[in-house]
């Protein structure tokens, strides 16, 4: 049943004179909110599929269990399950593509021979739509990555195959900004690593960090394409060593002063990235982050709201870091419908921004300087219930999107309609 829209105004009017109380103007934080873009990831849409035929499968160490049925087949199909999700996110967003899924026209068009023409239908969409894209090369699924290393390589033909595969990927990221008006993230992850101990660490780094130099020698305008390098722990196959470590990239991003990529399911399970930005943003002047779900592993799990995510949102929010923090989405789940898992991880992703946005800052900062952490700990735990959910209804309402569950029932009458009729 649609919720009644003027017990949604009154609870939002309540719940405006309780974070009042705490000086906390709610509106303003809905101006903000408005602002902040979440880069949704189209491979979330087939499984990290693509759309070439290389007939290897999915690589890198990377894994979607499930087999939900209705995944898209096509880019018109993917596109059409985007629109869907993305009328029920609040706000304006943005669309994080991978190389893969460019549009080949049947051709079989290599990684090194991608150019921004197979992306122009892409571009178009996101132009009607108003979105902002950004871009990945993908550095796997390919026979070239099929030892598992890239950029890395120590076949200087196979590095620069990848190389060339990166440079033109900017170029691509350049185009999609030129076209856009907002700057495209392009963000380099490769899968180089090896199952066990190493008896050589240091040359494949040493591999990298020239390559990547190459990759960025010609200067491109941070107003078009911003350069992100993302670091890894470990992965499938690469358990005892990965050469794109943490400290590898966080030395190389700031020696180079890239944007450094800080995922959430890349780090030992009790470490947090929260804790990282105001780190990395100490020496460099953007981020990106890749929002995800490990749970024990680096399992890409759809985004819910727990504490990782909302001491995330509040590490942006507090330190007033939203033009300095690309956000984007990474997980990858088939065992549920596909349109929901980015609903679902989008919706909360927003939501944490919000109510990082009606955090009393000020009044946890000021209790803090004066040395009163036991006002800060109450404080923070009483803020736990305030009445966010009611702005939150408030706030979906007013961008004309479902509030609460109600947009299960479309994404059900979706499935029912389009997905179901998909044959695999
Ligand atoms: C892999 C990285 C990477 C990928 C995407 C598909 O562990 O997180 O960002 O998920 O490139
Ligand atoms: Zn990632």
């Amino acid at each position: 049943m649609k919720k009644n829209k003027s017990n949604i105004e009154k609870s939002h009017t309540l719940a405006c004179e309780r974070y009042a109380g705490h000086g906390v103007d709610v509106g303003r934080a809905l101006d903000i909110l408005a602002t902040v873009p979440v880069s949704l990831h189209c491979w979330q849409g087939d499984d990290v599929g693509g759309f070439e035929n290389f007939g290897c499968g999915l690589g890198g160490g990377l894994v979607a269990t499930g087999n939900y049925p209705g995944k898209a087949r096509t880019p018109d199909e993917l596109r059409g399950d985007l629109d869907e999700a993305f009328s029920l996110i609040p706000g304006k967003h943005r669309l994080n593509l991978h190389a893969f899924y460019g549009e080949f026209g049947g051709k079989r068009v290599d990684r090194n021979e991608i150019a921004p023409e197979h992306y122009k239908n892409w571009i178009a969409w996101a132009k009607k739509s108003g979105i902002g894209l950004d871009f990945n090369p993908t550095c796997f699924s390919h026979p070239k990555a099929a030892d598992g290393f890239t950029l890395s390589h120590r076949d200087k033909a196979i590095r620069q195959f990848w190389i060339e595969h990166c440079i033109r990927s900017r170029e691509i990221g350049t185009a999609m900004g030129e076209a856009l008006g907002k700057p495209c993230v392009t963000n380099i992850w490769i899968p180089d690593g090896m199952k066990d101990t190493p008896a050589d660490r240091q040359s494949p780094r040493a591999r990298l960090a020239e390559s990547l130099d190459t990759i960025f020698k010609k200067p491109i305008s941070p107003t078009l394409n911003l350069d992100a390098v993302e670091p890894k722990l470990f992965g499938i196959g690469s358990e005892s060593y990965v050469v794109g470590s943490h400290e590898f990239y966080l030395g190389y991003a700031v020696s180079r002063q890239k944007l450094l990529t800080l995922d959430a399911g890349h780090y030992h399970p009790t470490e947090s990235i929260s804790d990282k930005i105001t780190c990395a943003l100490q020496f460099l002047p953007e981020i990106l982050l890749h929002v995800s779900r490990g749970v024990r592993w680096d399992s890409d799990h759809v985004v819910i709201l727990n504490d990782d995510l909302l001491a995330i949102a509040r590490e942006i929010v507090a330190n007033g870091f939203v033009n300095r923090v690309h956000i984007g989405l990474d997980y990858f789940d088939a065992s549920i419908n596909r349109v929901a898992a980015w609903t679902i991880g989008a919706r909360n992703m927003v939501r944490a921004l919000l109510i990082a946005l009606l955090e009393p800052t000020a009044k946890l900062r000021g209790a803090e300087a004066a040395g009163d952490f036991t006002t800060r700990l109450a404080l923070q735990e009483e803020l736990k219930s305030l009445p966010f959910g009611a702005v939150w209804d408030f706030y979906c309402e007013a961008r004309n999107v479902p509030v609460g569950e109600d947009w299960l029932s479309e994404v059900k009458r979706y499935e029912k309609d389009v997905l179901a009729k998909r044959t695999q």
